[in-house]
């Protein structure tokens, strides 16, 4: 069976999920279009790169990611880091011929992703943006019921990210916070998952109107990198400032006719990971709730006004993706699930010559939509979203 060397950049959170996804792949989709060999990864400095390769199966590993991109036996660049470092590991990755993967946001502004984007066109290489959550299989599900036909034309697509992780004023100001990194807040970290969903399942945004607020403007100096996500507390040490947004709100106009909204905050005690859409159709409704992810609800206006109402669907071996998964309904998946899933749609892109979505046109236009965002929260008016051409 063929073998992709794989050469991974940033060993924290994604880091994990990626090289679980790696490993367990094979071990889910089988025969698997190739078998990843986690080849190189690269950290911030050689110490810990050692521990992540140590820690995560990686054959070697290096303090200097360009060494990753540089590599000739590199075959697949994953791109793990902080955003700030997305566009110009990518751009460099691609021009050595690379395929690659980006964990989102694709980049900080419209014009990284831009430049992200005109790169890997002109490598001609495969390309992918890391929104999993299209990866859910009830998420695939909603898909397949929405190109059936079977809620009938779409009117409004609701969707909701909300996390508590940040509500805490004292939880660190980590790399999230800081808009020279991240770009954003919870517009680029989280509402573009949601941002994606909408383009996935309702079709392309036509314009916005949002409203963005930052309710803890300090947070206690972070030591160390990776994000700690809430799981620590600063005391009462120096504090610095938090140049991002905390909570977006936005109406949408869809290209196709229909309307909708986006909220998001990592600032809503008691929500965990509540990623949530209500797609209301013509000819029924579906909703899912992420922390209910092997859940479908849908009310079909076929079923009679004496059945009238929300019934649960469960994903499992014969819904999307159900032949790599777990034999019964409702055995459950979880996160890690979504990132195998994601890497066996990449390595079979790889393998075909193919492409795969999202791919980085997905994830610049994904940008277009936050930039509108992020105008008319400070112009207070309805903003039109430019296309990507091409
Ligand atoms: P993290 O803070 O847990 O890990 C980032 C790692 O990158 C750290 O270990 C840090 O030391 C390393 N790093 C920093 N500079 C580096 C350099 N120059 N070379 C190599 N490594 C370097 O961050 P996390 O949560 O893993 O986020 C990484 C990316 O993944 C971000 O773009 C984030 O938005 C995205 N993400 C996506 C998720 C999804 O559901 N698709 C979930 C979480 C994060
Ligand atoms: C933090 O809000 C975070 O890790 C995001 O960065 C991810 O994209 C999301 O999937 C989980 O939460």
């Amino acid at each position: 069976m063929r073998t992709l060397n794989v050469g991974l950049i940033g060993g924290g959170f994604m880091g994990k999920a990626h090289s679980l996804a790696y490993a367990a792949m094979p071990m889910f989709f089988w025969p698997a279009p190739a078998l990843p060999v986690r080849s190189i990864i690269a950290e911030s400095d050689e110490a810990l790169a050692a521990q992540a390769a140590q820690r995560f199966g990686f054959e070697r590993s290096t303090g200097d990611w360009r060494e990753v991109v540089e590599d000739p036996d590199v075959d697949v660049v994953d791109i793990a880091t902080p955003n700030h470092l997305h566009a110009e590991i990518a751009i460099a990755a691609a021009r050595a011929g690379k395929h690659i993967i980006c964990e989102k946001p694709l980049a900080r502004t419209t014009a990284e992703a831009a430049a992200m984007w005109n790169a890997v066109k002109d490598a001609g290489t495969v390309h992918m943006v890391a929104f999993n959550y299209r990866r859910t299989p009830a998420v695939a599900l909603a898909k397949k019921y929405i190109e059936e036909g079977a809620i009938g034309r779409v009117l409004n697509f609701r969707g909701t990210y909300l996390q508590d992780w940040s509500a805490h004023p004292d939880a660190p100001l980590s790399w999230r916070f800081r808009k020279d990194i991240a770009g954003s807040g919870a517009v680029g970290d989280i509402g573009s998952h949601v941002v994606d969903l909408a383009r996935h399942l309702v079709g392309e945004i036509a314009s916005v109107n949002a409203l963005v607020s930052t309710f803890v403007p300090t947070r206690p100096l972070q030591s160390g990198g990776a994000d700690s996500l809430g799981g620590e507390r600063g005391g009462a040490g120096p504090r610095g400032d938090v140049d991002v947004d905390d909570e977006v709100m936005t109406l949408l106009r869809f290209e196709g006719g229909a309307v909708g909204s986006i909220e998001a905050t990592r600032n809503a005690w008691g929500r965990n990971n509540f990623l949530t859409f209500e797609i209301h159709g013509t000819e029924g409704s579906i909703v899912f709730n992420y922390e209910r992810r092997d859940e479908l609800q849908v009310c079909f206006a076929a079923d009679g006004d004496d059945r009238r109402g929300f019934r649960t669907v469960y994903t499992g071996p014969n819904t999307p993706y159900g032949e790599g998964l777990w034999p019964i309904p409702a055995l459950g998946i979880g996160y890690g699930e979504t990132k195998i899933i994601e890497a066996y749609d990449f390595f079979s892109a790889v393998v075909s010559g193919g492409s795969v979505s999202p791919s980085f046109k997905d994830g610049y236009q994904a940008a277009l939509v936050d930039e509108a965002v992020l105008t008319s929260a400070t112009t207070g008016a309805w903003t039109s979203v430019p296309r990507v051409d091409g």
